[in-house]
């Protein structure tokens, strides 16, 4: 198949509705994704042996060839990076640290992350990073920062300062801001007496962290709110309401994580609205299939739709796009290029749209139009300009990256 030609006849379809390919493109190619290490080894990390995984989170499926060491997970994610287009950075959770001491969380310092950053500067990409406050004895209570038993509050608040050490070193080591982000599984199963109590301690905990100042170019904050997790399904101390308030008046990010709301509530309408209140913004780009089950990302009507408000509104430049999924029924390395291809993917669509033509004819109010031209824009051939795109970024066009994946899995997975 010929992709330029294929290109070419893009080019000009778009350019009669005034959409200049070459130019989107070059955006695209500046779109940052953090894709997450915990889809490697199914949210295990290298810290601890044989914990399991709490906070009412879940990974399902033993699909071979998981990562068992940090060495593992970094030639596996090289290997997903070099079959994806664009510009990559990788997000790192605490239980990753690569060390031979042993060390608790509330206890880990940058250099337990030297090795990381090492490679991330061979790879020529940023790293994001997140404490992780779950699958640890001191988690146990269902509570973590918003414990109602002081030591184990502490230990939790030391961790979250700790974390935001490690992040400002990696943002200082590689030259661009690492994002941290907080998420606490704390909550109820069973319906609380007091709802207030946990949300002030959270409330003042975190301020406690936050006390500490960094400069904003190496590490910048964010917290990620959720409406329930498998053993708090009736209370969650970390509530939309609560971390939009938070962010809101300490002047930090939120993190909205697509699977964390009601089932009929998006995340791609909460964009631009909390961006009203907030200078930037973390996502989690997930797929929740009937609760927040961390499905692969695929190119679904809400993915498109976070797309559109990321680029109608001019929104991507404030916003760090990260993913969260872990599937461990599927070659895990394949996950990650379907879920990170797909979300370029939808940015590509959304920018190969006429915006500020159908931005006007919105305010004409002339919504007919608006419907059918979308409408018939969703058959233009952005799969050329995409084949394009990933024939420039020298990375396999079309299915092609699915024989490197198998090819990988014989040679390397297999073997594990
Ligand atoms: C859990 C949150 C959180 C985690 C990761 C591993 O529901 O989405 O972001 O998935 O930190
Ligand atoms: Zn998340």
């Amino acid at each position: 198949m010929n992709i330029e030609k294929a290109y070419e006849l893009a080019k000009e379809q778009y350019a009669a509705i005034g959409v200049d390919t070459d130019k989107v493109l070059e955006k695209l190619q500046n779109a940052v994704i953090s894709m997450h290490c915990w889809q490697g080894d199914d949210v295990n990390g290298f810290l601890f042996k044989d914990v399991a995984l709490s906070g009412g989170i879940q990974t399902t499926g033993n699909y071979p060839g998981k990562a068992n060491t940090p060495e593992e997970l970094r030639a596996d994610i090289e290997k997903a990076m070099s079959l994806i287009p664009g510009k990559q950075k990788l997000n790192l959770h605490a239980i990753y640290a690569d060390t031979d001491e042993k060390v608790d969380l509330d206890k880990l310092e940058p250099r337990h992350f030297e090795r990381w950053v090492e490679w991330a500067k061979k790879m020529g990409i940023g790293l994001d990073f997140n404490p992780t406050c779950f699958s640890h004895p001191m988690a146990d209570s269902g509570f973590t920062i918003s414990s109602s038993d002081e030591k184990v509050r502490n230990f939790w608040i030391e961790h979250c300062k700790q974390s935001r050490k490690i992040a400002a070193y990696f943002g200082k080591e590689l030259g661009q801001v690492s994002v941290t982000n907080f998420w606490f599984p704390d909550g109820y199963k069973d319906i609380p007496i007091d709802r207030e109590s946990p949300r002030r301690r959270m409330m003042t905990a975190l301020d406690e962290v936050f006390s500490v100042d960094y400069d904003p170019k190496y590490t910048k904050d964010a917290i990620e709110s959720k409406v329930f997790g498998i053993g708090a399904e009736s209370y969650t101390v970390g509530s939309n309401e609560f971390c939009v308030g938070y962010a809101v008046s300490r002047g930090k990010m939120c993190c909205l994580d697509a699977g964390h709301f009601h089932p009929t509530e998006v995340i791609s309408d909460k964009i631009p609205t909390v961006l009203l209140y907030t200078d930037e913004l973390l996502l989690h780009v997930s797929r929740p299939v009937r609760w927040d089950s961390d499905h692969v990302v695929i190119m679904d009507d809400e993915l498109l739709a976070i797309a559109d408000s990321l680029v109608r509104t001019n929104l991507l430049e404030r916003t760090h796009i990260g993913l969260d999924f872990f599937d461990a029924s599927i070659n895990r390395i394949a996950a990650w290029v379907i879920g990170t291809r797909n979300m370029q993917k939808a940015l590509l669509r959304a920018m190969l749209q006429p915006i500020e033509a159908l931005k006007k004819i919105e305010l004409d109010g002339d919504y007919t139009s608006r419907l059918a031209l979308i409408e018939e824009y969703k058959t233009y051939p952005f799969g050329a300009v995409w084949d394009y795109f990933c024939q420039k970024n020298n990375v396999p066009v079309g299915t092609d990256w699915l024989k490197e994946v198998k090819k990988y899995e014989a040679d390397v997975l297999s073997k594990r």
